[in-house]
């Protein structure tokens, strides 16, 4: 009999351009997404991979909720604001301003938020389900241990500071060395 095939694995090969020069070696981080109180189905993992001269990031999630278009002073809900903040707390601590203890976005460099080492690109939900790669430059895995991954309620417009707008924390896992 042969060894199941790792699902990890194969997700990741499947969703990361540099798979094919992946070695044993190369630091991976992973964060497990879980939803708060805005967002109880929420599950998502953020895989944070080394590769030359940067970071392949790639991140499935599930039970997002679907769009909503802005109505009634209220703004969109998605795409969905996606952070890395500075602190790897995911307590729930105050239900109605949920994951506070993950603090600011994770900004090494004092940029302005638009430009934040921490800011992602917004995650799409398809019926709930969002499945995304991109590779940034701005920090290494080494350097974001320890720290957080969060997903917000409405979409990140790049510009308003200190966070764009993005509005509350539907979910939050800490980002932890995988190997
Ligand atoms: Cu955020």
């Amino acid at each position: 009999m042969s060894k199941p095939a790792n699902p990890v694995t194969i997700a990741s090969a499947v969703i990361s351009p540099w798979a094919f020069m992946a070695s044993p070696t190369d630091r991976i981080a992973v964060a497990e997404i879980k939803g708060g109180p805005f967002a109880p189905q929420l599950r998502g993992t953020v895989f944070f991979r080394d590769v030359p001269g940067g970071v392949w990031v790639s991140v499935e999630a599930s039970g997002l909720p679907s769009y909503r278009p802005a109505e009634d002073g209220f703004p969109p809900v998605g795409p969905h604001g996606f952070h890395i903040h500075e602190f790897g707390d995911c307590a729930v601590g105050n239900p109605v301003n949920p994951f506070e203890g993950t603090g600011n976005h994770y900004n090494p460099d004092g940029q302005p938020h638009g430009n934040h080492a921490g800011d992602f690109p917004v995650l799409f939900s398809n019926e709930g389900r969002a499945l995304m790669g991109f590779f940034t430059s701005r920090f290494r895995v080494n350097d974001i241990i320890g720290r957080s991954v969060v997903i917000h309620q409405n979409p990140d417009d790049f510009r308003t500071q200190p966070a764009g707008a993005s509005g509350i924390k539907l979910g939050c896992g800490v980002i932890c060395n995988f190997n």
